[in-house]
This record gives structure tokens, C-alpha cells and sequence, in this order.
């Protein structure tokens, strides 16, 4: 076993090439253990097995610096740098993030989980040792999925006219999180291990091309890099790599090829019953978005005028069948977020009735693009936000915090957070009829149905008068906590505290007449959204209070002014004093309401 007598990448260097092909099959099976009890990135990480044994024994990490694109495929890189104990608690509330985070080790260049940041960030580090006299070598691996990020291109432009020293892994295995469409991935597929390639890509830049190499032959590897130790050059080393190689079950469903909740081991069938308490394994009951991407699919292959576009992300809304019922109104751009929207605005200029499904924390990146191409042109084009809000347990960079913020203070743009999925549904449904006149965006959170959504009972006490004369208060509830706010009601009712109780779905602009009310009625007011404090729901309260002359008691529970961790909703609202317990201890001491 030499797995555990790994505690640093020193340690790799005195194996032979024979010792280290045993590691990579012990890393191999490590990983297949430990991911089919905790669940992750599987494939990706199985495809990088020999390049990451590869890298730690040719180069000298953290002072040669690895910098991995998007970072979903560094577990074998934890595991080499010390962390081999990261990956029991990978994908738990207060594990090991299953990406790099530079808080855990120095071998983590920074946290990531957003791609297309990797070139730019080695150039940074390259041209910051052109100053300073530094020899140090800065490496980005990068996918072929994230090879089409826009960012990439920029970073190219300038690497190719630097003439500095820098290396980039190309990690080419023709899929993103689906299979890698477009002219970038079609290009990539006509070059071949073994053949003399002509490269187009990269040499006209000036850029060092090398490859395509076997990227599972480990003694290709080490040979091949062990020549670009020296480089004074920028080089790309392009080798061709097997997503989820050594799992062939994998195979069988690509997407649980990239991301999978844990599994069986010897069958790869998904565990549903749980056997730990701090794992997530695959719901029993249905995610939001599977309900939200079967109505999407029913209104476009209703209506002829609507196209579907999304970056890579078509799971996080359930795309799948739509892409297969409706291909020729169905676009995947790749990781392209920027050209996705003003690809709409194109789109919505030539006629046709734009649908832009974003996985909600990627949207960060086309914020320019809306705001520009979309609503300073008043254009009619409808987003669909999946997973705005906490986003569990993949990194601090997945959860999307900040929509209502950014989004909130962005003219022409309509924004609405729908209760549940059958209002989405129905907004839905009256959009594809009669459709909108701006931009609009519509959100929902992760999570299924019974998680974030009211039950039946829940729903009664909605609808229960909200100017109720024995009311002394109101929860104002928006952006996926209405769940907490329908329990907070309930926990207050019992202390004989009536507060009245209703969800917001429009966001943006408010509903003015129906606040004018509120205000007149209620001086006590709570505000609940999962978002951070700043420029969000409980923020625009405030702000149309005091713009009209209120002065009303607000308490705004917010996700604060902090970047929260990885994690269950309940671990975190727990962490950050927002559960119900807190919220309810808040309300009254902030207003010396006594138990009874
Ligand atoms: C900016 C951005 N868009 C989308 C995603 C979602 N995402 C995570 S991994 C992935 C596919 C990455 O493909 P590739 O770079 O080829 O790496 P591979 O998984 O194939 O090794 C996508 C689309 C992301 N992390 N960041």
C-alpha cells in the first residue's frame, strides 16, 4: 500500500514507474470507495488519476503552483498533498469542500468552482514572478468543457503575446457535464493520439502546442512533462483523458459519469435508503426542478416561438427530455455564460421568444451582458434561476447569494420569486401565452419539492387575512423561506404572538398599493429571504418605508454580509442564527414579547 504513506508530494518521488502505477490503481479504488459513500465528482477525478500522480511527481508543488479550472476534479490532488482524511468528509456539513480551498492547504492556489478563471490566474502568477525574479511554474488544468469560457480566449490573447513561462494542461475528454458541443470540442475530436497534429489552436498565438498524448500512460506523462520543467515559453500539453475511467458502469448515465449521490459500488445504482446521518443521498421525493423542467419542455413544444438556450447547466433545470423533444429550439452553448445572454438578445431581436436557464451562481458572470445587450434594450426575454439562494453542499461558490442584490437594482427588469412550483408553473403557463413585455427573470431554490415548498396545511394558514384586527405583526417571506416563516408563525401562535403571514413573489418591482397597506396597518414587520443583507427583499422594504414617509420596526433575516460554507440548509441556518429557533428568540426579545 503506498496510498497512506503519501503525506506530501515529496513523498511520490522516490516510487518507480512500477510503484506508481500501483498508486494510481490504489488511488483508483480509494476514490471509487470513498465517492460511492459520500457522493461527488466521480468521473472527472477518475479521469485525472495518472495526470495528477504525474504532476505531483515531475513538478514541486505548492511552489510550482497547480491551478485547477472549475476545481471539481482536485480530490486525487488532496489526496497527494496530505488530505487523504478529506475525502471521508467530503460533501458533509463542515467537511472538506469537494474543490480547492486555499484555507485547507497551501497546495490550493485559490477557491474555485467557477471555470474559466484558470489561465488568467496563471498568467497573473507568471508575469507577478517576471517582477519578481521568481522561477516557480505556474500550471493551469483545464477541461475542454472549460476551454470555451470566454475568459479563456482573453487570457489566451495575452498569453500568446507574453512569451512567459507558463504551462496549461489541456484535459480534453470531449464532455463537459453533457457531451462538449460546438466548433471548439469539434476541432479538439479531429486530432488524435499518435498522429502528427498540425495544431491551429494554439501555435498561431504563439503558443507552444504538445499533443495529443495518452493521458491514462503514466510514463507518457512523466516523460513529456518532465521536458517542460525548464519551459521558457507558454505551452499547452493536450492529452486525451476517459471521464470516469475504471468505473465502466459510469458509462451507462453520463451524467452520473460527472456528478453522483452515493451509490452502490458494485452496481452503481443510486442509495436511496440512508445509512448516514451527514450524507446526502439522492431524495426520495422529487427536486424542484425536475417539475420545473417538465414545464418548460410542455410550453416550448406548444410554442413554436420559443428557443431554450443554457451553458452547460441543462440538469440543474432537468432540460434533458426538452433538448431531446424540441433539439432544433434547444441550445446548448457550452460554458459560455456572457454569450448565452446576448445570444437571447439576438435571438429576441430575430423574433423569437427567448428562455434562458441558468444554474443561478453562473449567472454572476453574464451580468454586464444583461444589463447592456438585455435591459437598457427593454428586450422581452425570460430567465429562468435555478438554485438561487444556499445551494448545499458542493463549495461556498456554488450557493448563489446575491441574486436579489444585483438583480434588484438593474431598470427594466421584472423579477419574481414564486412560491412553490405550481405557482412558477402557472407564471409559467400565462407567459407562454400571453408573453412578457421586459425582461424578466424568474427564480426558485435547490431542493425538492417537500423541502422548500408549503404543504397543504401550510398553505391554509396563508391564506388567512393578513389585516386580522388580533395580528400585531407581519412576516413578510420571500426567496425560499417561506417554509421557516410558515413554522416561525405557527411557534409564535403558540406563545399567543399573532402575526400575519405572506410571501412575496414579485419581487421587482413591489406591489406599492399592497405595501402602502402594510405599512399603514403593521409597524412590527420581519423580513425573510435567502439572500445577503445588502440590496436584497428586506432592504427594499426598508427603503420604500422610509421613501414614503414610514417608520416602521423591521427585522430583515438575511443570509448577512459573510461568504457561507458549504452545507445543508439546516446546518447553516443553524450556524448563522437564521433557524426558526433564533428567529423566533430575535422577534422576541427585539420586541419583549414573553413566552406563555
Ligand atoms: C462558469 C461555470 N459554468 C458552469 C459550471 C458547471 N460545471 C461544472 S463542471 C462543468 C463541466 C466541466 O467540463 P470540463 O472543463 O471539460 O471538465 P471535466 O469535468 O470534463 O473534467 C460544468 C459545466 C461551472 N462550474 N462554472
Amino acid at each position: 500500500m503506498f496510498l497512506e504513506r503519501i503525506h506530501k508530494p515529496k513523498d511520490l518521488k522516490s516510487l518507480t514507474l512500477y510503484q506508481l502505477k500501483d498508486l494510481a490503481n490504489e488511488v483508483r479504488e480509494y476514490l471509487i470507495d470513498s465517492q460511492a459513500r459520500t457522493g461527488g465528482h466521480i468521473g472527472p477525478n477518475l479521469g485525472v488519476v495518472e495526470l495528477t500522480i504525474a504532476l505531483h511527481y515531475i513538478f514541486d508543488s505548492p511552489h510550482d503552483r497547480i491551478i485547477w479550472d472549475v476545481g471539481h476534479q482536485c480530490y486525487v490532488h488532496k489526496m497527494l498533498t496530505g488530505r487523504l482524511d478529506a475525502m471521508r468528509t467530503m460533501r458533509q456539513n463542515a467537511g472538506s469542500p469537494g474543490f480547492p480551498a486555499k484555507d485547507e492547504s497551501n497546495h490550493d492556489v485559490l477557491d474555485s468552482s467557477h471555470g474559466g478563471s484558470s489561465l488568467s490566474v496563471a498568467l497573473g502568477i507568471a508575469l507577478a514572478n517576471r517582477q519578481n525574479n521568481v522561477n516557480n511554474l505556474p500550471i493551469a488544468v483545464i477541461g475542454d468543457g472549460a476551454l470555451v469560457e470566454g475568459m479563456v480566449h482573453e487570457a489566451l490573447n495575452q498569453i500568446g503575446n507574453e512569451k512567459i513561462r507558463m504551462l496549461i494542461i489541456l484535459n480534453d475528454n470531449g464532455r463537459a457535464i453533457d457531451a462538449n458541443i460546438g466548433a471548439i470540442p469539434n476541432y479538439l475530436s479531429q486530432l488524435h493520439i499518435g498522429e502528427k497534429v498540425n495544431d491551429k489552436m494554439f501555435t498561431p498565438l504563439g503558443i507552444e502546442y504538445i499533443g495529443p498524448l495518452d493521458g491514462h500512460n503514466l510514463k507518457t506523462l512523466i516523460i513529456n512533462l518532465k521536458k517542460l520543467k525548464n519551459i521558457t515559453k507558454p505551452t499547452v500539453l493536450h492529452i486525451k483523458t476517459k471521464k470516469g475511467m475504471g468505473l465502466p458502469y459510469a458509462e451507462k448515465d453520463p451524467i452520473q459519469l460527472h456528478f453522483s449521490f452515493p451509490f452502490k459500488k458494485e452496481t452503481g445504482e443510486l442509495i436511496t435508503e440512508p445509512i448516514e446521518k451527514n450524507i446526502f443521498y439522492k431524495p426520495k421525493s422529487k427536486f424542484n426542478a425536475v417539475m420545473i423542467g417538465q414545464k418548460i419542455t410542455e410550453i416550448t413544444k406548444k410554442n413554436k416561438d420559443i428557443v431554450i438556450i443554457t451553458p452547460a447547466t441543462r440538469g440543474a433545470l432537468e432540460l434533458h427530455n426538452c433538448f431531446k423533444e424540441v433539439p432544433e429550439r434547444c441550445f446548448d452553448v457550452g460554458m459560455a455564460e456572457q454569450h448565452a445572454v446576448t445570444l437571447a438578445a439576438g435571438l429576441s431581436v430575430g423574433g423569437m421568444k427567448p428562455i434562458v436557464c441558468f444554474q443561478s451562481t453562473f449567472f454572476q458572470r453574464a451580468f454586464d451582458q444583461l444589463v447592456h445587450d438585455i435591459c437598457v434594450n427593454k428586450l422581452p426575454v425570460l430567465f429562468i434561476l435555478a438554485r438561487s439562494g444556499l445551494a448545499g453542499l458542493d463549495h461556498a461558490t456554488h450557493h448563489a447569494p446575491l441574486d436579489l442584490s444585483y438583480l434588484s437594482c438593474v431598470p427594466n427588469l421584472k423579477i419574481f420569486f414564486p412560491i412553490d412550483h405550481i405557482e412558477f408553473n402557472i407564471f409559467l403557463e400565462n407567459i407562454s401565452k400571453k408573453w412578457i413585455d421586459s425582461p424578466t427573470i424568474l427564480l426558485f431554490p435547490y431542493g425538492t419539492i417537500d423541502t422548500v415548498e408549503p404543504n397543504n396545511e401550510e398553505k391554509i394558514l396563508l391564506s388567512e387575512d393578513i389585516f386580522d384586527k388580533n395580528n400585531v405583526g407581519i412576516i413578510l417571506s420571500t426567496a425560499g423561506r417561506i417554509k421557516s416563516a410558515l413554522k416561525i408563525k405557527k411557534m409564535l401562535s403558540k406563545h399567543k404572538i399573532n402575526f400575519a403571514i405572506l410571501n412575496i413573489s414579485q419581487i421587482k418591482p413591489l406591489n406599492q398599493e399592497l405595501f402602502v397597506k402594510i405599512l399603514n396597518r403593521y409597524q412590527k414587520i420581519v423580513t425573510m429571504e435567502e439572500n445577503v443583507i445588502r440590496g436584497g427583499f428586506g432592504s427594499s422594504i426598508c427603503e420604500f418605508a422610509i421613501d414614503n414617509g414610514y417608520k416602521p420596526e423591521i427585522i430583515r433575516v438575511t443570509l448577512g454580509d459573510v461568504f457561507l460554507e458549504h452545507g445543508m440548509r439546516s446546518y447553516l441556518y443553524k450556524k448563522y442564527n437564521i433557524d426558526e429557533n433564533s428567529i423566533l428568540e430575535k422577534i422576541k426579545n427585539r420586541w419583549n414579547f414573553k413566552s406563555s
